[in-house]
């Protein structure tokens, strides 16, 4: 049974995960519209993943006795200036959510949660993933320094990196 302090940090972070996903849903259809196909796909199939974070947490809070709950959620911007301006805010939402994860996993150990503790584990190793795809893909852009044709190779190139393969 996960105490009430567990479990009100566990929906925080389903809510952070849906928020997530959002924003990169926001980012693929931005990417869409500005002709950047491949970042598309790669923002799709980031979105769809970070859905698939928020679920793992939905079934584990019911699973442990608890109530998941589904909320309302902060829109996402919808204009993202640049692909450059668009993956600094990936790589810093991805920090601000390794933070999040990290404040829950100190927050197990106070409420002596070995079950939810061991169940974030898979969280810390993923959020180092994140940051690093992140990082990145922020140094191949900078690399190509806006040359048209380096950027065509790079939206070609970027679907190699889908998020899920790191699953
Ligand atoms: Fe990209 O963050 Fe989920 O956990």
């Amino acid at each position: 049974m996960l105490s009430k302090k567990i479990e009100t940090a566990l929906n925080k972070q389903i809510r952070l995960e849906a928020e997530s996903s959002q924003i990169y849903l926001s980012m693929a259809s931005w990417s869409e519209t500005k002709g950047y196909s491949g970042i598309a796909e790669f923002m799709y199939a980031h979105a769809d993943e970070e859905r698939m974070h928020m679920l793992k947490i939905v079934k584990y809070v019911n699973e442990r006795g608890g109530h998941a709950i589904i909320t309302d959620l902060v829109a996402p911007p919808k204009d993202f200036k640049t692909p450059e301006k668009m993956f600094e805010t990936v790589l810093s939402h991805e920090i601000f959510v390794s933070k999040s994860i990290n404040d829950l996993v100190d927050i197990t150990f106070t409420e002596k949660d070995y079950a939810t503790h061991n169940f974030l584990q898979w969280y810390v190793a993923e959020q180092i993933e994140e940051e690093a795809t992140a990082r990145t893909i922020l140094d191949k852009i900078n690399l190509i320094a806006d040359t048209k044709s380096g950027f065509y190779m790079f939206d070609k190139d970027i679907k190699t990196m889908f998020p899920q393969d790191q699953v």
